[in-house]
């Protein structure tokens, strides 16, 4: 699905702004800021902790001057899923919290004319959304200690109350995350367009079009100067000695192909960059690249999962301070503004499926698999021109070593149809939880191994000389296996401030040293091909007894200033 955009042929209203908000049936309709979480904007415990629907209401007008054009409603995010209702009348429905969705409005609102607009929200997490919820049944962290007659009286009195309880570690931030707009394009329109640059210059592309007219293309320079020309809905356009797209500390160079169809116009930018795994590395534009940066979350206050361009410029700023070049979209697709700031500024994106929280049982994946396949389908349609992608994650950390063989059926059709699916082809991961790893037969399978491993913090706690020799050990088993590997997370929560001669668990030398352990071992490796701390900042999560304020593994805090470990790994990265 095309980002909507404002050209010559097209026109873009944001409807942000301060919408009615109405918790749940019966309640007062409130003031509300869009785009943002509901969660923290209203300090009520019902607002952090509800479970169920939720509306939102605002006044629209299609202006008279969108006259004879297609007029669509997009939503960038809704979540975890949506009902769309004009004047009472349902317009639309939407599953999923992390992808955009549109509906034609050209023949349900004329141009000239008001409606009211009502978002119905549903922030309830089970086994059949992504993320999943656990259906009342444990609390992420703390074992509600099976068994206890008063304690399994207790989970059944909150499973009735109807709450969320995360298979996950963030918070469950809902509402309007995203932008939310009118779009008006001619009638005959560019549905979607498909590029596929090669190092050599030539551009394969494809252009999707609804109604009568002819395509034809210009790509331009990054001057404005044009270089390549094409007509067709489909074909090859070549650029005369390109220049490349290379990640950070190289040149992101970008081209934007300006696409014509009858009246309407599309821009597109790309790059023009190779990704391949050959052996144990991981190649882009031919050359090893090396992944180092923090994974991330959307996060920061007030806003909870908010768009934020101003957040965004500073985080993607504070990685360039941080000498680092990538992350992974932990744990759902990023919102669209981050991809095209990561295009320009040379960060590599790990994008990822909100396929988090599949612990094992017998009935292995609850029966997810078609709906993952579709949020698979829609994450790579939507991102799938970006040069900053270079590598696709189905999800993060299922259950795979106590029904290997069920993982493996549920996971390896997923891999294949994300390699059918991209037109880049590019390389497919599968995150990996610690785990019985000689039992995993699906994350040894992907393109490239990423696992995550918190040696030191939730095993052999706070032992940094038994956690080296245990890692060590594991690395042996991997080094076998010859494919590229990135540690795709590993961490210790800290306390910023708290300090100890001795660094204790929780102290910021204790960070420090647990990163300075893992470097080490990582630094005698040559399949190793990456590293990504966990995580980039500190963030919220639901409350837990191992919770204090949030997930602390922050190499910075939640408003972003930095801790001892992110000094220490600037040098580091630095020196790369
Ligand atoms: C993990 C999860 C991540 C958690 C992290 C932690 O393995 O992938 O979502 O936040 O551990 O800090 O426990």
């Amino acid at each position: 699905m095309l980002y909507p955009q404002s050209n010559c042929a097209r026109t873009v209203i944001d409807l942000g702004g301060l919408w009615q908000f109405r918790l749940k049936e019966g309640a007062e309709w409130k003031n509300i800021a869009v785009p943002a979480s509901y969660n923290d904007q209203v300090p009520e415990a019902d607002f952090r902790n509800y479970a169920g629907l939720s509306w939102y209401r605002t006044r629209i007008t299609v202006p008279a001057a969108f006259r004879d054009q297609r007029v669509a409603l997009r939503f960038d995010a809704v979540t975890h899923s949506a009902r769309i209702l004009l004047d009472g009348r349902e317009i639309g429905r939407h599953r999923g919290g992390y992808l955009p969705f549109e509906i034609d409005l050209t023949d349900l609102l004329p141009p000239g004319q008001t409606g009211e607009l009502t978002v119905e929200v549903d922030n309830r997490i089970n086994h059949s959304t992504l993320p999943i919820g656990t259906e009342g049944a444990t609390a992420f962290f703390g074992s509600d200690n099976p068994g206890i007659t008063a304690v399994e009286a207790g989970k059944k009195l909150r499973q009735e109350k109807g709450v969320n309880l995360p298979a996950f570690d963030f918070f469950n931030y809902a509402g309007i995350n995203r932008p939310v707009r009118l779009c008006a394009m001619p009638r005959a329109y560019i549905r979607d367009v498909t590029f596929v640059p090669a190092m050599s210059g030539e551009v394969r592309y494809a252009v999707d079009t609804v109604g009568e007219g002819t395509v034809h293309i210009d790509i331009l320079d990054a001057d404005g100067n044009t270089v390549a020309q094409a007509e067709g809905r489909e074909g090859v356009a070549v650029i005369p000695s390109p220049h490349l797209w290379e990640p950070w500390p190289g040149t992101p160079y970008l081209y934007t192909a300006r696409i014509s169809f009858g009246e309407d116009q599309y821009l597109q930018t790309f790059g023009v960059r190779e990704v391949r795994v050959e052996g144990n590395k991981f190649l882009i534009n031919g050359k090893p690249f090396y992944f180092h940066g923090p994974c991330k979350h959307e996060d920061s206050p007030f806003r909870g999962r908010g768009m934020d361009q101003c957040v965004n410029v500073t985080d993607i700023q504070l990685y360039h301070w941080l000498n680092a070049n990538c992350f992974r979209t932990s744990h759902y697709p990023y919102a669209e503004e981050m991809y095209a700031l990561c295009d320009r500024e040379g960060i590599v994106i790990v994008d990822e499926t909100p396929a988090v929280g599949m612990w094992a049982d017998e009935n292995y994946g609850w029966g997810l698999n078609d709906y993952h396949a579709q949020v698979l389908r829609d994450m790579i349609d939507r991102d799938k021109n970006h040069p900053c992608v270079v590598v696709w994650s189905l999800g993060n950390e299922p259950s795979t070593d106590t029904y290997p063989q069920k993982a493996y059926d549920y996971w390896y059709p997923l891999y294949e149809l994300a390699h059918r699916l991209d037109p880049q082809n590019r390389p497919v991961t599968l995150v990996g939880c610690q785990n019985i790893y000689e039992k995993d037969l699906i994350v040894p399978a992907m393109d490239v191994v990423f696992i995550n491993r918190y040696y030191g913090w939730y095993n052999l706690s706070g032992d940094l000389d038994t956690a080296r020799y245990a890692f060590r050990m594991e690395l042996d088993y991997w080094e076998k296996i010859n494919k590229p590997l990135v540690l795709s997370e590993y961490g210790a929560d800290t306390i910023p401030g708290l300090h100890g001669a001795v660094g204790e668990m929780f102290t910021e030398e204790f960070q420090q040293a647990f990163y300075e352990m893992i470097s080490q071992c990582l630094d005698e490796r040559d399949f190793v091909t990456g590293e990504m701390p966990w995580n980039f900042a500190d963030f919220d999560t639901c409350q837990g007894p191992m919770r204090a304020g949030g997930n602390r593994k922050g190499l910075f805090t939640r408003d972003r200033r930095p801790k001892m470990a992110a000094h220490y790994l600037r040098h580091r990265w630095g020196n790369m």
